[in-house]
């Protein structure tokens, strides 16, 4: 498993990872402390919507506490051309591609489908059926081929595609046509497995006899493990095999083993299905407290912490009353977008609804 920054917060690259810790020795203090900013930033906005939810503001929350450094760690090993195929979990990827935080909490409040343009922002939008966006990737990606667009020699402008998944996903047909189909035609794809351990209520063990990161082997797709809580090994190896795929090498997959400290969504109890010493194991490797004592190692000051955490105050308040001002969008939209022409039946139903929302009188929209 590449780990660079082990839990205790010490930094050190082992001979066998030494061609990762070249991307380490890359950065500059700034990237530490924006890698920091933006997991902060990350957990802040997650605990913000779990509240909105919990007030009713949303209608679901997908909590990614725990999985902040597989995120922004490779969120920002991903090139400036490149293309993010995200699940629905990904917030922090979409935090490092300056995603607006609030189409996020539109689409979960059910006001919109996303709303960000996916080939403007390069983060295509959130796919809630198990692995679709992985197939959808992989398409993506021998596309980029067929254009021409890989393996240059140049890796700025050359283009590699990469895409999330979970370890429940991996259970799908979608993920092996995807790697079948990416390594037969030596497609430009990184396939990133966040491995949090759950799939709602089924365990990982319960999903692969063989540790996830060999499951694209018998495809011809090499993989790796890396310590997902290491954000310094997320950017690193991200970095290193966007690059590789950029410059020709073929498909690749990395499994980030990390743990959903929180519950699968805001619809689950995770203490029906799991212990709270295996939580509590985890809590212990929280992902910002390990890079926190890095920073401060590094002569970081307390300034910087405080700066931080007034810029999550400042977040959830922008949130919040951005949310509560969030107005209904006329019903009209439900019927709109789903045939090119007028349907009868479509206009039937919409007649319905509006009969039933009338009956409800002034209060029909509070
Ligand atoms: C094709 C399909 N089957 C089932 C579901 C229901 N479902 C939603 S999330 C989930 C578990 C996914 O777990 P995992 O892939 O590990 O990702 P995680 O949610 O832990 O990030 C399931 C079974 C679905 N959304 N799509």
């Amino acid at each position: 498993m590449v780990q660079l920054l082990s839990p205790a917060g010490d930094y050190a690259v082992p001979k066998e990872w030494a061609t990762y810790g070249k991307y380490i020795d890359r950065l500059s203090e700034a990237d530490f402390l924006k890698f920091y900013r933006d997991m902060a930033r990350m957990r802040r906005f997650d605990k913000e919507a779990e509240a909105l939810q919990r007030q009713g503001q949303l209608g679901l929350w997908i909590p990614a506490i725990g999985q902040e450094a597989a995120q922004i760690g490779s969120g920002y090993g991903v090139g400036h051309n490149d293309h993010i195929f995200p699940s629905y979990r990904e917030h922090g990827v979409a935090i490092t591609h300056g995603i607006d935080l609030m189409s996020i909490l539109k689409m979960l409040r059910g006001v919109n489908h996303g709303g960000w343009n996916p080939e403007e922002t390069r983060f295509h939008l959130y796919a809630i059926v198990l692995g679709s966006q992985v197939l959808h990737a992989t398409g993506y990606a021998m596309g980029v081929k067929m254009d021409g667009m890989v393996g240059n020699g140049d890796l700025e402008n050359d283009l590699a595609v990469i895409s999330y998944f979970g370890d429940g996903a991996t259970a799908e047909g979608d993920i092996s046509e995807s790697f079948l189909f990416a390594a037969i035609n030596h497609s430009p794809i990184v396939f990133f497995c966040q491995n949090n351990q759950w799939a709602i209520s089924s365990s990982v063990a319960s999903q692969t006899k063989v540790p996830l990161y060999q499951r694209g082997s018998g495809f011809g797709v090499p993989g790796i493990r890396i310590d997902g809580n290491d954000i310094l090994a997320s950017y690193a190896v991200t970095a290193k095999h966007m690059d590789d795929a950029r410059e020709g090498s073929g498909p690749f997959m990395i499994e980030a083993l990390t743990y959903r400290i929180g519950a699968h969504t805001t619809s689950d109890d995770p203490t029906k299905y799991r212990d709270s010493e295996e939580v509590e194991y985890w809590k212990a490797r929280d992902p910002l407290a390990r890079f926190e004592t890095f920073l401060r190692r590094q002569g970081i000051k307390q300034d910087f912490f405080d700066e931080v955490a007034e810029a999550g105050e400042k977040l959830s308040t922008e949130i919040r009353e951005a949310t509560f001002a969030l107005k209904n969008p006329p019903i009209e939209n439900m019927f709109k977008y789903v045939y090119s022409d007028k349907h009868p039946r479509i206009d039937e139903q919409l007649d319905w609804l509006r009969k039933y929302e009338a009956s409800f009188g002034e209060d029909a929209h509070s």
